[in-house]
């Protein structure tokens, strides 16, 4: 070091812009997002309701490659009481995931790009008799600005999106790796009180769009597969959504 010269300690994150993954990640979110905002009869691609309940639909096409059940599935919620900032903020931060995702057997942050942007590594329970499962994703919340209505709440996203980490090669454990895209859109709805009255949770609530492709990695029965999908997505849509009314019920309302 030259004399006057102080080490520099580098910050904790870059900012994410900068990092090799941007490019993609900024493709990605569009596309997602676009695709999220395609409503279900808009396109000309056949869904199939599989699951109801409530406000709650989940549609799904039935899709293959190489013999393997790949099933985009979409799915449309409306949730009182909590708005799309708050669902997001729980579905992304990692603080929280053990408490809602209930096929997670173990997480782990392997980089942190910037403060809206993740890399995780997950492992999820094994259904007998498939090998055990586990995915390596980016993970990355955004606000996008309401463009029917300036005044109106933003929207939010989380998309998560498989990668690849050199220190954490695919299917060389006891894991096969999955691959998946996700998009989780969220837009609040106010409903304000008629007389003035400051609001509350009983004036919002929450439409809440998501979409996932999961390619099971290694061959599995399609027939178990749909069984596996038809039975967890509708128990992690209805038990994430309850957690986030529960986490945020004596909460300001976080826009
Ligand atoms: O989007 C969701 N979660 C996010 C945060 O974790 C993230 C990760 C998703 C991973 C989804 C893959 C889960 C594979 C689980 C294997 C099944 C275990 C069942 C154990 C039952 C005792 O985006 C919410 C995800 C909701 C999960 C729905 C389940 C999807 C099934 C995919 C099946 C894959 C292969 C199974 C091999 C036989």
């Amino acid at each position: 070091l030259k004399s006057g010269h102080v080490p520099v300690t580098p910050p904790a994150t870059s900012p994410a812009c900068q990092h090799r993954l941007w490019s993609e990640i900024e493709s990605v979110v569009k596309q997602q997002v676009a695709w999220a905002r395609t409503g279900i009869g808009e396109c000309g691609v056949g869904w199939q309701l599989f699951a109801e309940d409530g406000e709650m639909r989940m549609y799904r096409r039935e899709e293959e490659v190489d013999g393997m059940a790949v099933d985009p599935l979409k799915a449309v919620h409306t949730v009182p009481g909590i708005t799309g900032h708050e669902v997001c903020h729980y579905f992304f931060g990692p603080q929280y995931r053990y408490d809602w995702e209930t096929t997670l057997e173990q997480m782990t942050v392997l980089e942190t790009i910037s403060e809206d942007t993740l890399v995780f590594l997950q492992t999820h329970k094994r259904i007998w008799p498939a090998s055990q499962r586990d995915v390596l994703f980016w993970s990355h919340m955004r606000k996008l600005p309401n463009e029917s209505d300036r005044d109106g709440p933003d929207l939010w996203t989380v998309v998560n999106n498989s990668t690849h980490h050199p220190d954490y090669p695919p299917n060389v454990g006891k894991c096969v790796r999955i691959y998946l895209k996700v998009c989780l859109l969220c837009q609040t709805r106010v409903d304000p009180p008629k007389d003035g009255a400051p609001l509350t949770r009983d004036n919002i609530s929450c439409k809440i769009t998501y979409c996932s492709v999961v390619n099971p990695g290694g061959w599995a029965p399609a027939s178990v597969l749909r069984a596996v999908y038809k039975r967890e997505y509708p128990k992690f849509l209805k038990r994430f959504t309850a957690y986030v009314v529960n986490q945020t019920k004596n909460k300001p309302i976080m826009f």
